[in-house]
């Protein structure tokens, strides 16, 4: 067993709390891997300002002891950005907690058996990250203020650590195959013809910066949910790692509730102050400079449904496997009081009462538990996300303005699941395919709502002023006043 301090070494090229100075093997493999990993930050990372000295926070140790933080904030070049190998405290005596195996020791090494189930979630989590960076590219150069813009880049080297924490797991404990999948990590691109990432939402694109924030607000959260269930992992490295990596995700998850939040004030406050109360008169409110509450919406309704998408598929004897392997648990899976095996349980899904084709209602099918994991894990997502959506809309009622954001229904705009074959409204109704596809931009963004919204997104480079559409915000990071250079851009 290697000791393990809470405190990162930094005296070395890849910072870590894993004893790499003493594992030549794994050192020499990360060693080899990370020229193309540079290389691949600066291809697809944020483009324009890799020269720029941008406020980042940088994680120096895995838990806060007493005053001291587990992370400190300076200036840094994002390709000088210590990314590093960090993984949660080792807790004694730790037991699966779930699945065939409960109650076993917790693995240290890879059990042979599931080997390849294990790679395979390791693969698919690490593709997820550095996806994301390739998405928000180009999202620097009009970002709304330079405020907005750091918190961007600390996404973006936060995701790249991210990919750094599974390709240490592949690198350790996989031997030659796992140096073989953590090339590919950086082979594989959003949005390619030859060789996507692997999710169908990362392969979407992240135009404008509402769509940003939406992304970080509902497709990180997926990263949460996905995180927490593997954080309860029988394989402790996986689940080390990944309790490490919630820590920097609940940034994430505020860089979006909050940007959302600050887009819904402004228009309110415009609206408002236009003595405007009727939130439909679309064009009325965007001549205020603002983005029209019904356009939000229709952005929500898309990077939900997107997703939604990424549980996989209601049931899925792939999710009963990673369960009964005790591979991967439930949403906090040591909170609930059950057998932890699922044996006898069922679990509902909502389906369409007469098949896909007729609008004849929705009923809850029981099926069981272990099958509907995925279904499960996507309900717990739902909740989270409308505690935010219950703030945003909290906004707005304050601002005496008439409308409320909703999420979409279950069935609403999907590809992957138990919905994919039929075509239902936002209100959940069931509608002929070509009904759907006439009436679709009433749902889903449209060209003209995708013009306006491009047309709001100029760069806003002065330090301590906003972009029209968002407002300033409340809570700034480290409690720096409100004209802080959070980016020191570099002479063009
Ligand atoms: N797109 O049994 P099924 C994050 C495939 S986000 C394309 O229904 P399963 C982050 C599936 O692979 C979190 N293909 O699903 C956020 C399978 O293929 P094979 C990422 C899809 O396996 C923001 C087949 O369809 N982490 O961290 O139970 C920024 C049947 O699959 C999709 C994870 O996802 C799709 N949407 O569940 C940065 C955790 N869905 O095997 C980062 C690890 C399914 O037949 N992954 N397929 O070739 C998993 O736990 C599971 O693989 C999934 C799918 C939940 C993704
Ligand atoms: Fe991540
Ligand atoms: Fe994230």
């Amino acid at each position: 067993m290697t000791t393990l301090d809470s405190t990162v070494d930094y005296d070395v090229l890849i910072p870590n709390n894993v004893a790499l100075a003493s594992d030549a093997r794994v050192r020499r493999g990360l060693e080899r891997w990370h020229p193309g990993y540079i290389d691949w930050w600066m291809d697809m990372g944020p483009d324009g300002f890799q020269t720029s000295d941008v406020y980042l926070r940088t994680a120096v140790r895995v838990e806060s002891k007493g005053a001291d933080k587990w992370a400190v904030f300076d200036y840094v070049k994002m390709p000088d950005y210590r990314w590093g190998i960090l993984l949660a405290p080792q807790a004694e005596d730790r037991t699966i907690p779930f699945g065939r195996h409960v109650g076993e020791p917790a693995w240290q090494e890879v059990p042979g058996e599931y080997r390849a189930m294990l790679r395979r979630l390791i693969v698919i989590q690490g593709d997820t990250e550095p996806a994301s960076v390739e998405q928000q590219r180009f999202l620097g150069k009009t970002a709304p203020s330079l405020y907005d813009m750091r918190n961007l880049f600390q996404v973006n080297v936060e995701e790249g650590r991210h990919l750094w924490a599974m390709v240490y797991l592949l690198q350790k404990y996989f031997g030659r195959d796992g140096r073989e999948e953590a090339g590919e990590l950086l082979r594989r691109r959003s949005g390619s013809d030859d060789a996507p990432r692997m999710l169908g939402a990362f392969n979407e694109e992240t135009p404008d910066w509402l769509s940003f924030f939406l992304f970080t607000f509902f497709t990180d959260r997926d990263g949460k949910m996905q995180l927490e269930s593997l954080a309860q992992s029988g394989f402790d490295p996986l689940s080390r790692t990944c309790r490490f990596m919630l820590t920097e995700e609940a940034f994430h998850m505020f860089v979006g509730e909050s940007g959302v939040t600050r887009i819904v004030q402004r228009t309110c406050e415009a609206m408002a102050a236009a003595g405007m109360d009727d939130p439909s008169d679309v064009d009325a409110v965007r001549a205020l400079g603002v983005i029209d509450l019904p356009t939000i919406q229709k952005k929500v309704n898309l990077h939900y449904s997107l997703t939604l998408d990424l549980f996989g598929s209601e049931l899925s004897t792939n999710s009963a496997n990673f369960f009964n392997a005790g591979l991967k648990g439930r949403f906090r899976e040591h909170r609930l009081e059950d057998d932890h095996r699922l044996l006898d349980a069922t679990y509902g899904i909502l389906e369409p009462s007469n098949g896909a084709r007729s609008n004849g209602g929705w009923h809850i099918v029981q099926h069981p538990a272990l099958n509907a994991l995925n279904a499960r894990l996507r309900d717990d997502f739902t909740d989270d996300c409308n505690l935010g959506v219950g703030r945003w809309n909290k906004t707005i009622r304050q601002t005496g303005v008439d409308f409320e954001i909703t999420l979409p229904h279950v069935a609403f705009h999907r590809q992957i699941g138990v919905y994919r074959d039929l075509h239902a409204t936002p209100d959940g109704e069931i509608v002929p395919e070509d009904e759907w596809s006439r009436r679709r931009h009433e749902w889903l963004p449209n060209d003209s709502d995708r013009a306006f919204i491009e047309s709001l997104m100029k760069p806003e480079f002065r330090p301590g002023h906003y972009a029209s559409w968002i407002a300033e915000p409340r809570i700034r990071i480290n409690h720096k006043p409100g004209d802080f250079e959070w980016v020191k851009l570099a002479e063009a």
